[in-house]
């Protein structure tokens, strides 16, 4: 398969790794919107948020048993965002499901 983040996840591209667990990867954005700004990533291929089912949700919710340890790593003590893009209209350039952690400043209330 020729998907941009498993290869990040397997090694064969390199990143900026900040966690990794057996279900998740995660790693610094190569274009930080934020002073902390990491992709938090299901090893398992799941296209997006469209692509989520019953059967693969384990690993949606390692991603989220994953984050509140990244964001103490990366000294998120105030709080912080997390986002995914889905699809052409949520503007999702990878389609690998991935969660934007983004934090370290106070954020803009506007989301859309
Ligand atoms: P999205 O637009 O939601 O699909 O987010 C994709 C993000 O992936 C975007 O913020 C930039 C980031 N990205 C794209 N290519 C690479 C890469 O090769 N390395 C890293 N670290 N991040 C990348």
């Amino acid at each position: 398969m020729d998907c941009l983040f498993c290869k990040i996840i397997a090694g064969e591209i390199p990143s900026s790794k900040v966690y990794e667990d057996d279900k998740v990867y995660a790693f610094r954005d190569i274009n930080p919107q934020a002073p902390v700004h990491v992709l938090v990533v299901p090893k398992e291929h799941i296209a997006g948020a469209d692509s989520i089912t019953a059967e693969n949700s384990s690993a949606v919710a390692a991603v989220f048993e994953a984050i509140p340890k990244i964001a103490d790593l990366e000294g998120l003590t105030n709080g912080y965002r997390v986002i995914t893009n889905c699809g052409e209209d949520g503007c999702q350039s990878v389609r690998h499901l991935h969660f934007h952690l983004v934090g370290g400043k106070k954020l803009p209330e506007s989301m859309a």
